[in-house]
């Protein structure tokens, strides 16, 4: 009910703590299956204090916008791009909508379709029924990767484009994007690649001497990327990130706003007022921690996934869907929703797929939180 009068701020807070008591946190280590982390320190202050900002209006903030432009560029630099076009936005679903949204107004095809792996994220059903989007969906090898030859199967007169994923959601697995990228070029086809997670992962693990593949702008096929700081980019809730090789793409889905503090503006995000505040902590993130910083949390992430897995290996009755490629681990057992049911009666935050279930190992994950998991693993499935 509304209530007639307010209460004390103290109050009101006391109920907060009460309600959400039942949350699950990151320090409780007990989340395993999220792609999200607590943020850094240092990108909440900076909420804190930018918390009004608003990019749906960038003539009142000027200065944010400009922060906004860099931040894009810095990202499209990560991503082997000199000078990309892009917003960061609400998450990596606005981000496919609108990398699909710009393939679908630049194709003029009557009825469009977009084909893609089977592994891809809910969130191109989402863009697909928006959009008026047919979704053709690839078959997978046995590795998990999307199987190309069935990709250029697909391919017809009304296809106005192609996803490869660069770190599924379920299994962490790197699409052949090289192979996708020289098949888009040949069909004259754009590809979106969609790296959500992988992003602030990829180039850093390739720095660090892991063997994945090529997933960005490097390779010439590649049109537009999903990159989310709010997933390995330490950043809060909501910083999405798309970035496109050319201008023509983000022509395509702006809309004018005619009446706006700037002046006529075009805009091409779904959501009209929207975070400032989370474009500048994008920003200072990159600042503040550089390649080098975020190089080191993505070493102990990939450090800390190949233990677990060897770990799991060890419990019989256990098996791991594939060798992991990112931070992410599944597994199967027997048994698996009985097992599944126990974990999380225990308490413990898992992601149950369907026929595995995934780890996530992100920043807050520590290795006493995962032998914790392991010995009550053991136990579950050893009954
Ligand atoms: N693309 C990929 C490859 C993803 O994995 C995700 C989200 C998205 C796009 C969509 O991103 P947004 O959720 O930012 O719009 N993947 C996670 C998942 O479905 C999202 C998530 C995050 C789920 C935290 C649970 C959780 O606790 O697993």
């Amino acid at each position: 009910m509304f209530p007639e009068r307010g209460a004390d701020e103290d109050e009101v807070l006391d109920e907060l703590r009460l309600k959400t008591a039942e949350d699950l946190t990151f320090d409780s280590g007990k989340i395993l299956g999220s792609m999200c982390t607590y943020p850094h320190p240092f990108a909440v202050r900076i909420i804190t204090e930018f918390i009004d900002r608003n990019l749906g209006d960038p003539g009142l903030h000027t200065g944010s916008r400009k922060v906004e432009e860099e931040a894009v560029e810095m990202l499209s630099n990560l991503l082997g791009l000199e000078r990309g076009y892009g917003h960061i936005v609400s998450g990596g679903t606005e981000a496919n909508i609108l990398a699909v949204r710009a393939f679908r107004n630049l194709a003029e095809v009557e009825k469009p379709e977009l084909i893609l792996p089977k592994s891809a994220h809910f969130s191109f059903i989402k863009a697909g029924e928006m959009l008026g989007v047919k979704l053709v969906w690839a078959e997978l090898n046995d590795d998990y990767t999307v199987n190309v030859r069935d990709v250029e199967e697909k391919i017809t007169d009304n296809t106005i484009g192609i996803v490869g994923i660069a770190g599924t959601t379920g299994l962490g697995v790197v699409d052949d994007i090289p192979a996708l990228s020289d098949l888009a070029l040949d069909y004259g086809l754009p590809l979106h690649v969609d790296a959500a997670f992988g992003g602030f992962v990829i180039p850093f693990a390739k720095a660090l001497g892991y063997d994945i593949p090529d997933f960005d702008f490097r390779l010439k096929g590649v049109k537009s990327v999903t990159i989310d700081p709010h997933k390995m980019g330490m950043v809060p809730i909501p910083a999405g990130g798309i970035i496109f090789r050319e201008k023509k793409y983000i022509d395509a889905i702006s809309v004018l706003a005619p009446y706006l503090a700037g002046g006529r503006i075009w805009q091409a995000t779904i959501t009209g007022t929207r975070p400032g505040a989370n474009a500048l902590a994008v920003w200072a993130m990159i600042k503040h921690l550089g390649f080098e910083g975020y190089k080191e949390i993505v070493r102990k992430a990939m450090e800390l996934s190949r233990w677990f897995a060897g770990e799991l290996k060890k419990i019989p009755g256990v098996y791991l869907i594939r060798e992991p490629v990112l931070n992410i681990v599944s597994f199967g057992t027997e048994n698996l929703e009985w097992v599944e049911e126990e974990l999380k009666r225990r308490g413990w935050g898992i992601s149950a797929h369907r026929g595995y279930i995934r780890i996530v190992l992100m920043p807050h994950v520590r290795r006493g939180h995962l032998e914790e998991f392991l010995r009550d693993l053991r136990e579950i499935v050893q009954g």
